[in-house]
This record gives C-alpha cells, sequence and structure tokens, in this order.
C-alpha cells in the first residue's frame, strides 16, 4: 500500500495545471500529507488495537451516557461529523459545539445537550477557547476527554482523559490526515462499542483501498480546480455529509483564501441558488437516504450553467450526464466507513485552486496553525512564527 501512495505522490507533485506549473515548494507539504493519509491511517488503526485502556474505560462507565464534542474550526466540523455518526450507531445523543458556544453560555450547552461526558478536540492542544472550556468543565467537576496530536500539551494538563494520535498531525498549517485519522480513531471506538465486527472489518480494508483510488484520482480532481477561476464555490450535503462539506468549504476558504460556503444539500434551492452560474463550482457529497433528490438538484445547476463535482459512491450514467466530474469512491464497504475518504476530493480541490491562485497552500493567508489569544487584550497573541 506504501508503493501505491508514493507513486500517486511522486506525479501529483510535478503535474502542471491548467497550463501553468506552479512552484515546486508551494502546497508541497499539503499535498504530502493529503496522499498519505492511508499510511497515517494504518498506523490509526494499529494504534487503536494498542489501546485497550481507552476501550475499556469506555465500555465500563461512559457508553451509554450522552456526549458533547467540543472544538474550533476544523476540529469542530470533525466533532460534528463524529456526533452524527456516533448518535446512529451508538443510540445515545451526541452534540457538538464550538469552544466559545461552551464558554459563553456554559450551563444552557449542558442543560440543552445533556451531557454527562464531554470530549474536548484540538489537534494543537494549544486553541486558547478549547483550553479556557476544559478548564471551566475542569471546575465544573465534568469528566472530559481531550484529544489532541499534540504529544505533550496543556489540554492534556485540564482534561480527565487524554487521547493523543503525534503520528497524524501535519507540518503544514491546515488539517488534512489529522481530521482524517481522528475521525477514523473514533469511528473504530464507535463500532467497537457498537460491538459491529463487521464494521470494524470494513474500517480494516479503507487505508489499501483508499490509496488505490488516489493513485487514480486524485490529478482528476487537481485538474478541475486549475480548468479555470471560478468566483464562487459551493459544497452541499445531507446528514453527517452536511459536516463533511463544512470542513470542505473551511479546506477551500483556508488553501485558496477564496469564498465558499456550505449548505444542507435541499436547502441550496431556498435561496442560495442566486449565485448559481457559469462561475460557480458546486461539489455534492452524495448520501445513500438523499441522493435521489440530490441528483435532481445536480441537473437542475448545470442547467443554469454551474460546473457540479459529484462526489458519489458509484456512478450512474444520469450522474455522468450532470457532472463536470465525477468521482467514485466504489466501494462496497458501508457509508459509516466511507467517511474519511469522501472528503478527500476536497482537500485536493482547495490545493489546486490556492496553487493556481499563485498562493501557497503550505501557508495560507493571515492564518496560524492554532488560535492562541492574548489573555490580557483580548486578540491574537504576538508570536514568533506559526
Ligand atoms: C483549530 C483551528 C484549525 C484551523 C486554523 C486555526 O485548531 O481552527 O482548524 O485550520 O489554523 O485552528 P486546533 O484546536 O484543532 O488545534
Amino acid at each position: 500500500m506504501k508503493k501505491n501512495t508514493s507513486r500517486a505522490s511522486k506525479r501529483t507533485a510535478s503535474t502542471s495545471h491548467g497550463g501553468r506549473t506552479s512552484s515546486p515548494v508551494a502546497g508541497r507539504l499539503t499535498l504530502q500529507e493529503i496522499l498519505s493519509q492511508p499510511e497515517t491511517w494504518v498506523e490509526t488503526a494499529r494504534k487503536f488495537e494498542q489501546n485497550s485502556e481507552l476501550l475499556r474505560g469506555m465500555h465500563s462507565s461512559s457508553q451509554n451516557r450522552p456526549w458533547l464534542f467540543v472544538a474550533c474550526g476544523s476540529s469542530y466540523y470533525l466533532s460534528q461529523t463524529i456526533a452524527a455518526q456516533w448518535t446512529k450507531l451508538l443510540q445515545v445523543a451526541c452534540t457538538a459545539v464550538p469552544a466559545s458556544e461552551l464558554l459563553f453560555a456554559p450551563h444552557e450547552v449542558i442543560r440543552r445537550t445533556g451531557a454527562q461526558q464531554v470530549a474536548l478536540l484540538s489537534r494543537s492542544g494549544k486553541t486558547t477557547e478549547v483550553l479556557r472550556a476544559a478548564q471551566l468543565l475542569k471546575t465544573e467537576a465534568v469528566r472530559t476527554l481531550g484529544v489532541t496530536c499534540n504529544e505533550s500539551s496543556v489540554l492534556e494538563e485540564l482534561c480527565t482523559h487524554t487521547l493523543k494520535l503525534p503520528w497524524a498531525d501535519e507540518k503544514s498549517m491546515v488539517m488534512t490526515r489529522s481530521f482524517t485519522s481522528i475521525l477514523l480513531f473514533f469511528e473504530r471506538l464507535g463500532a467497537k462499542l457498537a460491538g459491529d465486527a463487521e464494521l470494524v472489518s470494513a474500517l480494516d480494508a479503507l487505508p489499501e483501498k483508499t490509496a488505490t483510488w488516489l493513485a487514480a484520482n486524485a490529478d482528476k480532481i487537481r485538474a478541475l480546480g486549475t480548468k479555470r477561476r471560478f468566483a464562487d464555490f459551493v459544497f452541499l450535503g445531507q446528514g453527517a455529509h452536511y459536516w463533511l462539506a463544512q470542513e470542505a468549504a473551511l479546506k477551500m476558504t483556508e488553501m485558496s483564501s477564496s469564498y465558499a460556503q456550505a449548505y444542507h444539500t435541499l436547502e441550496f434551492r431556498h435561496g442560495p441558488k442566486a449565485i448559481a452560474s457559469d462561475e460557480t463550482l458546486i461539489t455534492f457529497f452524495l448520501s445513500e437516504a438523499a441522493a435521489d433528490e440530490e441528483i435532481l438538484l445536480a441537473r437542475e445547476l448545470r442547467k443554469l450553467g454551474a460546473a457540479t463535482l459529484v462526489v458519489a459512491n458509484r456512478a450512474t450514467p444520469e450522474l455522468r450526464r450532470n457532472s463536470e466530474l465525477l468521482i467514485e469512491l466504489g466501494l462496497n464497504e458501508p457509508e459509516y466507513a466511507r467517511m474519511a475518504m469522501t472528503v478527500i476530493p476536497a482537500q485536493l480541490l482547495g490545493l489546486a485552486v490556492g496553487l493556481s491562485k499563485g498562493l501557497n497552500p503550505d501557508k495560507p493567508r493571515n492564518l496560524t496553525r492554532a488560535v492562541v489569544l492574548d489573555s490580557k487584550k483580548g486578540g491574537p497573541a504576538k508570536r514568533r512564527g506559526a
């Protein structure tokens, strides 16, 4: 599998984009990290198997109690994706809120969500709002699980338990493989807690299949991002796919400084459709539950001239007719196990658009790896480097 991934990596790193050749350096780290996801997921599975303590702890005390996930940025959309999946799989109420919401209305959030245990997700383990939320929960004696890619962080000091995934961290700015690796770790946890052996083996099969799929599709996706200049980017999804759409829009905004929006797919007709034109690229993350309706919208938007990228598990002639680019996942695995792979086209698209605008997606404009606030002045702390 390692072989497949590095082959894809070499090929895509030297690709020229719609006539322009991007700098050999800009976006190199991000591309490597996106393409390294299958290998990172193998390590994630290995580390999960070694962490029997976490699973034992969850089994004994917390399985049937409502969960609240708290985070910022990509980690927040990740939290929402996990919460949507766990609610279905574990039949337990799972909710996610941005850390700032918990900080400004803690009792309201706890009451509304019925949360008895809280997971705080932060790749860096340094985001001020998440640390303040952890501090607040500590004072309220709420059980917390910190989740981070940082080997040693303040978050760990503030939480009851900590889960660390340092192998999934990125060197570049934006979250790509850390997003999918934390997602897969929680999917595995959910599958084990639900006693769903079929799901566990579906998740086992994913890295190998994704490596092959990436080798076949990465260049096609990147080429779409540079084919022509789009003025607007829209990402659509229903159910848990809506949160992938949010993450996808954030990836586009971060890596290419473009304006991108996400909607529940059918909500797009209720106003946002006004922006659809031949300058709009609309990405559909098709879900099993809503696919029939979503295809109708793709057809409608094609008629308005919009370019459509459709990410679907299975290609159909109808889908081919209504998409500028159709990316087929082609998995026999259930939808639950396909989410990490589903978000990759958006990571590649954001990278390609950023490069085509002459930007360096490794170092997005105005951003830092974590938002660390100055407690005295209230704004971002002055830091040396990112
Ligand atoms: C969260 C985050 C990132 C985002 C940005 C600032 O960080 O919002 O998702 O890309 O660079 O920080 P973290 O709490 O997960 O470390």
